[in-house]
Parts: structure tokens; C-alpha cells; sequence
């Protein structure tokens, strides 16, 4: 037997992984009253009149339209597309009375409980891991400075190729994720590898939007965390790396210039490292 089919990074097995991640999520459904609905989905409709109006669309343009929204559904490409295109408004507006660290949006490849790892650990990752290994460190206090001892810093991010476990085939579970506990002072300290820049797949609906509209498909290197402690408000955030390719045009439009870190090289010489301390509001 040689016809073994090779496992391939497709649009559509990530995006439909991050669609069936997304329908596995716990969420409180919002119970949103008709008044609510009536105002969003008429004003919503209306934009959308206008630029047909000013634009005259026509019916060749209107039928490109729907075959693509079909073609997202089956991409499974829903969570990548609000998560690159709308949800940086979503926590603007959410958070935008918080007083501690800035945060910004989760994106579709967060998985809940990842592997609990002391307040120094190693994130899982393979024996022959490429990228420049990488220590992030820091402590997690509130905003009245008081340490927050035993807070929660989850971390996920891609590989040295983009990639993001349980979501592009053939990595292994829980690879560069980790639930780190921090210690009584509320600090933490994680070895990794730097990630890579992640490209939106080319493959799919998102990218032949991109194509087609001729932007570019890159979002920066980024971590992603997720930072809480009892009787504090969870922060959902990236972090950047300074100087790295498209930190300035980000196409998810989630970085702020609190959330750009300047690693410098390691002090026992392999790779780099850098602190960064989160501030929690109270809940
Ligand atoms: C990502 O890795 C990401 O963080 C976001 C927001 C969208 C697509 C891919
Ligand atoms: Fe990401």
C-alpha cells in the first residue's frame, strides 16, 4: 500500500476544527430582546442598502456575494472570518472601562483546559521544536498592586511554521499550550519557542476574499493568553514582537503598542527573554 494520503494543512480542516471548537464552547447565551434585534439587524441592512445604492451592485456582483457566503459555511470558515474582520470592534467596546492591562481578541484557536504546568514550565512541545526558544516571564497582580497569588496564565500560540495544535493536522494535542498556575507572589515563568507570523489560508473563502481585494493575508507573530485570578476580570490579550513583520498593518487589526514586546537575548544564552506583568481589574 503507497497511496497513504499525506496529512495537509487545508483551509478547510482548520477552518472546520475552529468552526466544531467553537459549537463545543460553554457560552452563556445572550437572551437579546426583539426591540434589540429590531434596532442591530435593521441597521446592520441599511448600511449594507446605502453601499449597494452608492455602488450600484449589480446582480453579477450580488450572486458573487452569496456563493461566497455559502462557501464560508462550508469552508468552516465563520470563526476566522468575524474573529480577523469584527471582533476587534466587539472588545474594544467591551473593555473599554478596564483600568489594568489592555487586552484584545481571542481569535478562533483558543481551546480550553489545556495542561496545568507549575509556575515555571516548559510549554509541551516536540523534541526537534524549531523556532528560537523564548522565555516569558512575569507576575500577575491587581490593580492596587497586590500580588495575585496561584493566578491562571493560559498560553497558546503557533509554531515556528504558523501553525496552531488541534487545529492544522499533525501536531501533537496541547503542542505550545499550557495552563501555567503562578506562585504566591503571582509570578510566572514559561519556556516556549517564538512563534511565526500566522497567514490567513490561502485556500479558503477568506483568503480569495483577500486576493480578490488585494490586501495581504498576515497577521504578526503573536502569544496568546489568557490571564485570571479569583475575584478579578479574565484578560483575554496578545503579545507582539517589536520590529516584526506586520505589526503595523496587522490584517486582524489587534495590536495596540502596550501589547508590543522587546525581547532581548536570554542571560544563560539560548534565545530570548522578556517580562511582561499583567495588572487584573477587580470583578
Ligand atoms: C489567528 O492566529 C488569530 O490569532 C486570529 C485573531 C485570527 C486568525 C488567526
Ligand atoms: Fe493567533
Amino acid at each position: 500500500m503507497t497511496d497513504i494520503t499525506p496529512e495537509v494543512a487545508t483551509a478547510s480542516a482548520s477552518g472546520n476544527a475552529a468552526t466544531d471548537s467553537f459549537a463545543r464552547k460553554q457560552r452563556e447565551v445572550a437572551s437579546t430582546s426583539a426591540e434589540r434585534v429590531d434596532a442591530l439587524v435593521s441597521e446592520l441592512l441599511s448600511a449594507a442598502h446605502d453601499t449597494i445604492r452608492r455602488h450600484k451592485v449589480t446582480y453579477a456582483e450580488y450572486d458573487v456575494l452569496k456563493s461566497w457566503l455559502i462557501q464560508v459555511g462550508q469552508d468552516g470558515e465563520w470563526p476566522l472570518f468575524l474573529d480577523v474582520w469584527l471582533e476587534h470592534v466587539v472588545e474594544e467596546v467591551a473593555n473599554e472601562n478596564r483600568e489594568g492591562s489592555k487586552g484584545t481578541i481571542e481569535g478562533p484557536y483558543y481551546v480550553p483546559d489545556a495542561p496545568r504546568l507549575p509556575a515555571e514550565a516548559t510549554l509541551p512541545m516536540r523534541e526537534s521544536e524549531g523556532g528560537t526558544p523564548f522565555l516569558f516571564q512575569g507576575q500577575v497582580t491587581s490593580v492596587d498592586g497586590a500580588p495575585l497569588a496561584g493566578a491562571l496564565v493560559e498560553i497558546w500560540h503557533a509554531d515556528n511554521d504558523g501553525f496552531y495544535s488541534q487545529f492544522a493536522p499533525g501536531l501533537p494535542e496541547w503542542n505550545l499550550r499550557g495552563a501555567v498556575v503562578a506562585d504566591d507572589q503571582g509570578n510566572f515563568k514559561i519556556h516556549t519557542i517564538e512563534p511565526a507570523p500566522y497567514q490567513i489560508p490561502t485556500d479558503g473563502s477568506c483568503g480569495k476574499l483577500i486576493a480578490a481585494a488585494g490586501w495581504h493575508a498576515w497577521r504578526p507573530a503573536h502569544l496568546h493568553l489568557k490571564v485570571s485570578a479569583s475575584d478579578h476580570q479574565l484578560i483575554t490579550t496578545q503579545l507582539y514582537f517589536q520590529g516584526g513583520s506586520h505589526v503595523e498593518d496587522d490584517i486582524a487589526s489587534a495590536v495596540k503598542p502596550e501589547l508590543i514586546l522587546a525581547p532581548k537575548p536570554a542571560t544563560d544564552g539560548s534565545g530570548n527573554e522578556v517580562t511582561y506583568d499583567f495588572v487584573l481589574d477587580k470583578a
